[in-house]
C-alpha cells in the first residue's frame, strides 16, 4: 500500500482533513506519454539537425520550450516491443521477458499501469500496443492490431467488446481522435495516465494523403556517414540486412508499385508485395486513387531515369526521406492538437506531458534505416518532457537517462514507490538541468532479436560519457537453439524466419561469427567510423570498460550466453 492511500485512510475519520488529503492528490500532475514509433531524434527540430531544419517539428518543439530536452536518453533494446516493454515495466529485457520482437513478455510482473491504478490513477494505452499479452492495468484501452495499419485501421478496446473493428481515416489522426475522447469522458475526480501511442513512422512509412509531395521540392543532405564502409568494424556492421543500398525494398518501401512484376525474386514477389499491398488494399476507392495519383508518376520518372550505382542509392535516401518525414509531419499535427486540447480545458496546468520514441532510427546513417545496433542514432532516442511551474522552460538534459527510468519517474510523481527489480532512477532529478554527484555514468545495453529479419546480431554493452564498448556473440547464443519462439512451427519469429530461409533472403547458421568486440571513443570519433578495439594505448580503457560490462553483467543477473 502507497504512503497517500495510508495517510487517507487514516484521515477518512476526520472529514476536515479528508478534504485536504482529497487537494493533495488532485495536485498529484496528471501524466500523458506521448510516444511515436520509430521517430529519430535527428528527425526533431528541437535537436537541431540538418534535416530537421528542412522538415520542422514546431508543434513537438513546444514541449521543448516549455519544458526539457534530454540530449542523452537511451533505450535499453532498441527495438519497438521490447523497449515497450521496458516503459510498462520498469525492467531490462532479460527480467521482463520480451528480449525479441514477438513472444516473450511475462505477464506476472506488474505494469506501470496497475501500479499507477493502485495509486489512484485512472490509466489509459491509445494506439500502438505490440506486446504479446492483453494490455493489464488499463482502465480504458484501445488498440492497433499487432503493429497496426496506416489506413482504416483496426481497433479493439475495452469498448469494442475486445473485437477488431475497422475505422476510417489515418491512423495518426484516429489515435489523436481516441485521446482526446478519453480525455472528455475520463474521471474527473482522479488524475490519469494516459499513453498515446502512434504508429507512424514506422516502416512502411505512409504519409496522409494530404502530405503526400509534401518534401519533393527538397532534397535533403546525405548523412556524412552514407557511404561508410564498415572497414574498421567486426563482421555484424558487414553482415546486418537494414541497408538503403542493398535491403531498402523499391515495391514495398519506396511504392514503386509497377516493379511489381519485374522483380522476379520470391523475397519481392512475396514478402515485399504482400506488405505493400496489405497497406493499400485497406484504402477506400477514393483514397487509393488519390494515392496512385502521387505514386505512379513517382515510381514512373523514377523507372524511365534508369538509376544505378550511387545514385539509384541517393534517390531511394530521398525518396525514403521525403515519405519518412511526410508522416513525421502528421505526427507533429497531431501532438500540436492534443497540446491545444490541454490547454483549452486547462490541463496543461498540471500535467507532465512527455514525448519520446520507442528507440531511434537510423535516417541513413551508415547507409541504414531500421535499429537495433548500439549505435548512437538507435540507442539514442528523443525525450522531451514538460511540467508548467516545475521544469524550467528551455531546459536541456545532459545527464545519461534510459527508458528503465520512466516508470520509477512516473511512481514518484503519482505519490508511489518503484518496485525492488526496478533499477531505473527519477528523472526529477535531473530535468532541471543539473546532474546531482550520484548520478549515473555509464548505461548498460543487450540487443537478442537474432536470427531475424534485419539480421543484426546480438551484442551487449556499455555507453560511458566518452566511451562504447561492445561485445557481439556467437551464433546467437546458446538460446538461440533453445528458445521456443525459435523452434516451435506455431511461433511467428520461426514462421518469419523459415520463410524467408525458404527465398534465400537469410541465412540464419552463420558459422563464423567469432564473439568479437568494438570500441569507440565518442568524443574523438562521435560518428563512430574507427573502431578501436585492440590498438595500442587503449589497453586501460578497455579494461575498466570490461570490468563495467561484466558487474552489470553480474548484478543484474543477465544469463550468460
Ligand atoms: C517489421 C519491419 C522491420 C522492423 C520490425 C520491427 N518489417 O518486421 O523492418 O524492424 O517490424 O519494428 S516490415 O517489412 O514488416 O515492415 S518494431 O518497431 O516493431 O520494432
Ligand atoms: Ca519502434
Amino acid at each position: 500500500m502507497n504512503r497517500f492511500y495510508l495517510t487517507a485512510g487514516m484521515l477518512s475519520l476526520l472529514p476536515g482533513l479528508q478534504a485536504a488529503a482529497q487537494s493533495q492528490q488532485a495536485q498529484r500532475p496528471n501524466i500523458i506519454y506521448i510516444m511515436s514509433d520509430d521517430h529519430a531524434y535527428q528527425a526533431i527540430s528541437a535537436y537541431g539537425s540538418e534535416v530537421s531544419k528542412l522538415a520542422p517539428t514546431p508543434n513537438i518543439d513546444r514541449i521543448a520550450k516549455a519544458g526539457v530536452t534530454f540530449d542523452r536518453a537511451f533505450v535499453e533494446n532498441s527495438l519497438s516491443t521490447p523497449s515497450r516493454a521496458c516503459t510498462l515495466t520498469g525492467l531490462y529485457s532479460h527480467q521482463n521477458g520480451q528480449e525479441q520482437l514477438n513472444e516473450g513478455m511475462d505477464p506476472t510482473k506488474p505494469f506501470v499501469s496497475e501500479l499507477l491504478q493502485k495509486c489512484g490513477y485512472q490509466t489509459a494505452v491509445i494506439g500502438k500496443w505490440h506486446v504479446p499479452c492483453d494490455p493489464k492495468g488499463f482502465d480504458y484501452y484501445h488498440i492497433y492490431n499487432g503493429q497496426g495499419e496506416y489506413y482504416n485501421p483496426n481497433f479493439r478496446g475495452s469498448d469494442t467488446g475486445g473485437k477488431y473493428v475497422q475505422e476510417h481515416g489515418y491512423c495518426v489522426d484516429l489515435v489523436d481522435k481516441h485521446a482526446k475522447e478519453f480525455l472528455d469522458n475520463r474521471d474527473k475526480s482522479k488524475p490519469f495516465f494516459l499513453m498515446v501511442h502512434f504508429k507512424a513512422p514506422h516502416r512502411n512509412q505512409m504519409p496522409n494523403l494530404k502530405y503526400l509531395g509534401l518534401f519533393d521540392d527538397v532534397k535533403f543532405p546525405l548523412p556524412t556517414t552514407f557511404w561508410d564502409d564498415y572497414s574498421t568494424r567486426q563482421s555484424p556492421a558487414h553482415t546486418q540486412k537494414m541497408s538503403i543500398t542493398n535491403h531498402m525494398e523499391l515495391i514495398q518501401d519506396l511504392k514503386v508499385v509497377q516493379m511489381k512484376d519485374s522483380l522476379k525474386d520470391a523475397y519481392n514477389q512475396g514478402f515485399s508485395w504482400f506488405c505493400y499491398r496489405a497497406g493499400v488494399e485497406r484504402m477506400t476507392p477514393d483514397q487509393r486513387a488519390a494515392w496512385n495519383r502521387y505514386y505512379m508518376p513517382r515510381g514512373e520518372e523514377f523507372l524511365n531515369a534508369h538509376l544505378t550505382g550511387r545514385a539509384l542509392s541517393e534517390w531511394k535516401y530521398q525518396a525514403y526521406m521525403r515519405d519518412y518525414l511526410a508522416c513525421v509531419r502528421s505526427i507533429d499535427d497531431a501532438v500540436g492538437d492534443i497540446l491545444d486540447y490541454l490547454k483549452a480545458n486547462g490541463l496543461d496546468e498540471n500535467t507532465v506531458v512527455i514525448y519520446t520514441s520507442d528507440q531511434g532510427f537510423y535516417l541513413g546513417e551508415h547507409n541504414w534505416f531500421d535499429k537495433r545496433f548500439m549505435y548512437e542514432q538507435s540507442l539514442r532516442t528523443p525525450l522531451l518532457m514538460a511540467w508548467k511551474g516545475h521544469i524550467n522552460p528551455g531546459t536541456r538534459c545532459n545527464a545519461m537517462v534510459q527508458n528503465i527510468d520512466y516508470a520509477p519517474t512516473f511512481l514518484s510523481l503519482a505519490g508511489g514507490k518503484k518496485t525492488d527489480e526496478m533499477s531505473g532512477l527519477d528523472l526529477q532529478q535531473v530535468w532541471n538541468g543539473q546532474t546531482p554527484k550520484t548520478w549515473r555514468t555509464s548505461i548498460y545495453y543487450h540487443y537478442y532479436d537474432y536470427p531475424a529479419f534485419h539480421q543484426v546480431r546480438r551484442h551487449d554493452g556499455v555507453r560511458t560519457d566518452r566511451y562504447k564498448l561492445i561485445s557481439f556473440y556467437g551464433k546467437g547464443g546458446t538460446r538461440a537453439e533453445t528458445n521456443w519462439y525459435q523452434t516451435d512451427p506455431k511461433a511467428q519469429e520461426y514462421r518469419i524466419l523459415h520463410w524467408l530461409r525458404s527465398m534465400n533472403y537469410t541465412d540464419d547458421n552463420d558459422p563464423d561469427l567469432k564473439d568479437c568486440y568494438e570500441l569507440y571513443d565518442l568524443q574523438n570519433d562521435p560518428d563512430e567510423l574507427h573502431n578501436i578495439y585492440g590498438q595500442p594505448g587503449t589497453e586501460k580503457i578497455t579494461n575498466d570498460l570490461m570490468k563495467l560490462l561484466n558487474k552489470y553483467r553480474k548484478d543484474l543477473k543477465v544469463q550468460e550466453y
